[in-house]
Protein backbone atom coordinates (compact mmCIF):
# COMPACT_ATOMS: atom_id res chain seq x y z
CA UNK A 1 0.00 0.00 0.00
CA UNK A 2 1.53 3.15 -1.05
CA UNK A 3 1.21 6.24 1.27
CA UNK A 4 -0.92 9.17 -0.46
CA UNK A 5 0.06 12.70 -0.43
CA UNK A 6 -2.22 15.09 1.70
CA UNK A 7 -4.42 17.12 -0.62
CA UNK A 8 -2.68 20.42 -1.35
CA UNK A 9 -4.18 23.00 0.37
CA UNK A 10 -1.70 25.82 0.00
CA UNK A 11 -0.37 26.93 -3.95
CA UNK A 12 3.54 27.79 -4.09
CA UNK A 13 3.59 29.52 -6.71
CA UNK A 14 6.68 31.45 -8.30
CA UNK A 15 7.23 33.45 -11.73
CA UNK A 16 9.84 31.27 -13.16
CA UNK A 17 11.49 28.11 -12.48
CA UNK A 18 14.90 30.02 -11.90
CA UNK A 19 12.80 31.33 -8.70
CA UNK A 20 12.49 27.28 -7.41
CA UNK A 21 15.93 27.20 -5.33
CA UNK A 22 14.72 30.00 -3.31
CA UNK A 23 11.03 29.09 -3.08
CA UNK A 24 11.55 25.74 -2.30
CA UNK A 25 12.22 26.53 1.76
CA UNK A 26 8.71 27.51 2.20
CA UNK A 27 8.01 24.04 0.36
CA UNK A 28 10.08 22.51 2.74
CA UNK A 29 8.44 24.21 5.94
CA UNK A 30 4.82 23.18 4.47
CA UNK A 31 6.23 19.86 4.11
CA UNK A 32 7.76 20.04 8.25
CA UNK A 33 3.91 20.48 9.16
CA UNK A 34 2.36 17.61 7.12
CA UNK A 35 1.05 20.01 4.43
CA UNK A 36 0.13 19.05 1.26
CA UNK A 37 0.74 22.02 -1.36
CA UNK A 38 1.82 21.99 -5.06
CA UNK A 39 4.33 23.80 -6.66
CA UNK A 40 3.45 25.17 -9.77
CA UNK A 41 5.31 28.05 -12.25
CA UNK A 42 2.59 30.98 -13.28
CA UNK A 43 4.85 33.94 -14.54
CA UNK A 44 2.02 37.04 -14.07
CA UNK A 45 4.29 38.37 -17.48
CA UNK A 46 5.17 35.53 -19.52
CA UNK A 47 1.34 33.34 -19.00
CA UNK A 48 -0.64 36.38 -17.86
CA UNK A 49 -3.83 34.31 -19.06
CA UNK A 50 -2.73 31.37 -16.92
CA UNK A 51 -2.07 33.17 -14.16
CA UNK A 52 -5.41 34.84 -13.86
CA UNK A 53 -6.80 31.55 -14.22
CA UNK A 54 -5.33 29.96 -11.32
CA UNK A 55 -5.80 33.07 -8.56
CA UNK A 56 -9.55 32.86 -10.09
CA UNK A 57 -9.74 28.94 -9.15
CA UNK A 58 -7.20 28.73 -6.64
CA UNK A 59 -10.03 29.10 -3.90
CA UNK A 60 -12.74 27.07 -6.15
CA UNK A 61 -9.97 23.82 -6.20
CA UNK A 62 -9.36 23.75 -2.19
CA UNK A 63 -6.49 25.72 -1.94
CA UNK A 64 -6.36 27.91 1.51
CA UNK A 65 -3.49 30.01 0.89
CA UNK A 66 -1.11 31.28 -1.77
CA UNK A 67 2.50 31.99 -1.57
CA UNK A 68 3.85 33.64 -4.23
CA UNK A 69 7.67 34.21 -5.43
CA UNK A 70 8.89 36.45 -7.90
CA UNK A 71 11.80 38.44 -8.63
CA UNK A 72 12.40 41.74 -10.28
CA UNK A 73 9.13 43.68 -11.87
CA UNK A 74 7.40 40.99 -8.98
CA UNK A 75 3.78 41.48 -9.61
CA UNK A 76 2.58 37.59 -9.55
CA UNK A 77 2.00 38.15 -5.64
CA UNK A 78 -0.39 41.36 -6.80
CA UNK A 79 -1.82 40.26 -9.34
CA UNK A 80 -2.98 36.79 -7.39
CA UNK A 81 -4.16 38.59 -4.39
CA UNK A 82 -6.67 40.83 -6.80
CA UNK A 83 -8.61 37.85 -8.25
CA UNK A 84 -8.32 35.69 -5.14
CA UNK A 85 -10.05 35.80 -1.67
CA UNK A 86 -7.52 33.80 -0.34
CA UNK A 87 -4.58 34.96 1.78
CA UNK A 88 -1.50 35.66 -0.54
CA UNK A 89 1.82 35.64 1.25
CA UNK A 90 4.73 37.58 -1.10
CA UNK A 91 7.96 36.45 -1.49
CA UNK A 92 10.58 38.97 -3.34
CA UNK A 93 13.37 36.77 -4.75
CA UNK A 94 16.68 38.53 -5.24
CA UNK A 95 18.15 38.78 -8.83
CA UNK A 96 21.67 39.67 -9.70
CA UNK A 97 21.04 43.12 -9.81
CA UNK A 98 19.60 45.51 -7.27
CA UNK A 99 19.97 42.30 -4.21
CA UNK A 100 16.42 42.00 -4.39
CA UNK A 101 15.01 45.53 -3.35
CA UNK A 102 13.52 46.05 -6.60
CA UNK A 103 11.05 42.78 -6.02
CA UNK A 104 10.65 43.79 -2.38
CA UNK A 105 9.57 46.83 -3.31
CA UNK A 106 7.30 45.49 -6.13
CA UNK A 107 5.51 43.65 -4.18
CA UNK A 108 5.34 45.35 -0.69
CA UNK A 109 3.60 48.69 -1.67
CA UNK A 110 0.40 47.09 -2.14
CA UNK A 111 -2.77 49.79 -3.09
CA UNK A 112 -5.27 49.92 -0.20
CA UNK A 113 -8.10 46.90 -0.71
CA UNK A 114 -5.68 44.03 -2.31
CA UNK A 115 -3.52 42.86 0.71
CA UNK A 116 -0.34 40.87 0.28
CA UNK A 117 1.84 39.56 3.50
CA UNK A 118 5.29 40.77 1.96
CA UNK A 119 7.95 38.36 4.16
CA UNK A 120 11.62 39.53 3.45
CA UNK A 121 13.88 39.02 0.58
CA UNK A 122 14.21 35.25 -0.19
CA UNK A 123 12.33 34.99 3.17
CA UNK A 124 10.61 31.98 1.65
CA UNK A 125 10.91 29.47 5.37
CA UNK A 126 9.12 32.29 7.01
CA UNK A 127 6.57 32.34 4.10
CA UNK A 128 5.71 28.74 4.20
CA UNK A 129 6.10 28.71 8.17
CA UNK A 130 3.21 31.97 7.99
CA UNK A 131 1.25 29.58 5.84
CA UNK A 132 1.07 27.49 8.70
CA UNK A 133 -0.02 29.57 11.14
CA UNK A 134 -2.80 30.95 9.01
CA UNK A 135 -4.28 27.20 8.56
CA UNK A 136 -4.12 26.20 12.37
CA UNK A 137 -5.80 29.60 13.37
CA UNK A 138 -8.76 26.74 12.60
CA UNK A 139 -6.71 23.51 13.47
CA UNK A 140 -5.98 23.21 17.17
CA UNK A 141 -3.94 20.30 16.63
CA UNK A 142 -1.48 21.93 13.79
CA UNK A 143 -2.00 24.79 16.51
CA UNK A 144 -0.11 22.80 19.16
CA UNK A 145 2.24 21.37 17.07
CA UNK A 146 3.39 25.20 16.11
CA UNK A 147 3.46 26.43 19.52
CA UNK A 148 5.66 22.48 19.92
CA UNK A 149 8.06 23.98 16.97
CA UNK A 150 8.42 27.52 18.24
CA UNK A 151 9.48 25.66 22.01
CA UNK A 152 12.25 23.76 20.40
CA UNK A 153 13.54 26.75 18.61
CA UNK A 154 14.11 28.88 21.40
CA UNK A 155 15.82 25.84 23.31
CA UNK A 156 18.09 25.89 20.14
CA UNK A 157 18.58 29.63 20.44
CA UNK A 158 19.32 29.28 24.36
CA UNK A 159 21.59 26.21 23.69
CA UNK A 160 23.78 28.41 21.05
CA UNK A 161 23.78 31.10 23.75
CA UNK A 162 25.38 28.49 26.38
CA UNK A 163 27.80 27.15 24.06
CA UNK A 164 28.58 30.89 23.77
CA UNK A 165 29.73 31.59 26.98
CA UNK A 166 31.21 27.89 27.68
C1 LIG B 1 10.41 36.97 -12.79
O1 LIG B 1 11.50 37.14 -13.59
C2 LIG B 1 10.59 35.64 -12.17
O2 LIG B 1 9.89 35.54 -10.97
C3 LIG B 1 12.08 35.53 -11.99
O3 LIG B 1 12.45 35.90 -10.67
C4 LIG B 1 12.60 36.56 -12.97
C5 LIG B 1 13.58 36.00 -13.97
O4 LIG B 1 13.03 34.90 -14.64
P1 LIG B 1 13.91 34.02 -15.62
O5 LIG B 1 14.39 34.95 -16.69
O6 LIG B 1 15.05 33.47 -14.80
O7 LIG B 1 13.00 32.95 -16.13
O8 LIG B 1 9.19 37.05 -13.45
Amino acid sequence: MSATAPAPVVGVVMGSDSDWPVMEAAAEALAEFGIGYEAEVVSAHRMAREMIAYGEEAADRGLKVIIAGAGGAAHLPGMLASVTPLPVIGVPVPLKHLDGMDSLLSIVQMPAGVPVATVSVAGARNAGLLAVRILAAHDPGLRERMREFQRKLGEQAAEKGRRLRA
